[in-house]
């Protein structure tokens, strides 16, 4: 018992770059009778199925798999486990939340309730990976839905969030989805029907690099871009403005590196944002993508965007009358029931190389950004107090289920159906 953690020269063979070594002392599996909280570890000496069996039977969860490695999610004592095994075990180093804002989810925590959750609900819940951020850090995928293990032809929505790294709150908002279509399942008939008729995706953290260096050592960074350095030495892009629909075409964003709404050299220069591209475009099957709608979570100002933002046009090319109007009565639909405030992206500011913009443009889907609480930097900005996290998440269910229920056919809302989706199957 309470064998040490290996140092990180040990690990440095095996390529892993972003991983640091803590304390050892610290992270000692017996060091605290309170650490019976999960962390992310990085295991080395993993040489196939069979050593990843054993690791798994220790009941430690396997997020991912590397050259000779395996990171897992565990507890002290399974990490204790692991070792006894004989491989070596090194803590993966992750931020925590100031102890007042606690009850956000730091990446550690974020990864262990998705992995609980996805234990807990193997029927209707998969937690996949969408690939690596720059910094190496696994950005998790999950898929809600019955026959959750079969690709259906199911009518599939994408909620993301936390593309920005200061916007904690919208990683919170994410595992309020999972929870709700999870809990909610055999429960809510709304829930129900949705998750029997839907393929459902959440990305709950578009930026774990950087939303962990927002927190970096116990204090607040206001930090908004990835971790991905530049050429002039800054570091970050805005993954916001680094998607490839009119990417920088019209002072939306920045070229300058050291700028919060800097684009990025081209477009999808960052892993991040090529990631979540690739996933949707794996989406596209026998020529047509199968997510059909979409909301793409930030904070604050409490609105309801939809495209595009890179015009202050109502209608552009791809942005049909129709559509629009489709477009504006959904979002229409979402601000009543949220009490955000609906306009369209470029009513707040133009901003070019939006994932909206690129969804709807690239891909035809109903795309929307929902900003959410607070409307004000005076309660709270991009920091507001974890006590308001159960009711600011709470606020969207219902426009975030009306998102998926519309999704079979979005020109439903304004009474088009007939017109526009004649050979669609319309599940309610
Ligand atoms: C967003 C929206 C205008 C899309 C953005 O404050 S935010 O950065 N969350 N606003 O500028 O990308
Ligand atoms: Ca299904
Ligand atoms: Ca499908
Ligand atoms: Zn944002």
């Amino acid at each position: 018992m309470g064998r040490r953690v290996v140092p990180m020269v040990a690990l440095a063979v095996v390529g892993v770059v972003t991983l640091f070594a803590v304390n050892p002392a610290a992270a000692s599996p017996t060091s605290s009778k309170y650490q019976q909280k999960s962390a992310s570890y990085v295991v080395g000496g993993v040489h196939g199925a069979a050593d990843r069996d054993r690791i798994g039977s220790t009941g430690a969860s396997i997020d991912s798999v590397g050259d000779g490695t395996v990171a897992v999610t565990a507890t002290p004592d399974e990490a204790a486990r692991i070792e006894r095994l004989g491989y070596r075990v090194t803590r993966t180093r992750t931020e925590s939340f100031p102890a007042a804002d606690s009850a956000y989810h730091d990446y550690a925590e974020m990864q262990a309730e998705l992995d609980q959750a996805a234990k807990a609900y193997p029927q209707i819940m998969r937690k996949l990976s969408l690939g690596k951020s720059y910094e190496g850090r696994d950005m998790p995928l999950i898929k809600i839905s019955d026959n959750v293990a079969k690709d259906e032809d199911e009518p599939e929505i994408l909620y993301d969030a936390h593309q920005h790294a200061r916007e904690h709150l919208t990683v919170e908002m994410a595992l309020y989805l999972v929870r709700m279509f999870t809990e909610g399942y055999g429960k809510d008939p709304r829930i129900t029907r949705l998750v029997n008729t839907r393929e459902i995706w959440i990305v709950p953290d578009m930026n774990p690099d950087g939303g962990e260096y927002d927190i970096a050592g116990g204090y607040y960074h206001n930090w908004r871009k990835n971790r991905q350095p530049t050429n002039a030495g800054y570091k970050g892009v805005d993954l916001n403005r680094n998607w490839g629909y009119k990417f920088a075409c019209c002072d939306g964003s920045s070229p300058v590196v050291s700028s919060e709404t800097y684009h990025g050299p081209a477009a999808f220069s960052a892993p991040e944002t090529r990631r979540l591209r690739d996933f949707v475009l794996s989406r596209r099957i026998g020529g047509v993508q199968q997510i059909k709608a979409a909301i793409d979570f930030h904070t604050y100002s409490e609105l309801v965007l939809w495209p595009y933002g890179y015009t202050t046009m109502t209608t552009a090319p791809g942005l049909g009358a129709d559509q629009q109007k489709a477009f504006a009565a959904l979002g229409g639909l979402f601000a009543r029931s949220n009490g955000y405030t609906p306009e369209q992206s470029s009513s707040l500011y133009i901003t070019d190389g939006s994932i909206i913009d690129w969804l709807w443009a690239a891909q035809g889907v109903w795309a929307f950004t929902f900003e959410m609480y607070p409307n004000s930097p005076a309660k709270g900005g991009f920091y507001p107090p974890a006590g308001v996290i159960a009711a600011q998440t709470a606020r969207n269910k219902d426009a975030s289920l009306m998102l998926a229920e519309y999704a079979d056919c979005a020109f439903r809302a304004i009474g088009k159906q007939e017109q526009y989706c004649a050979t669609a199957s319309s599940p309610r």
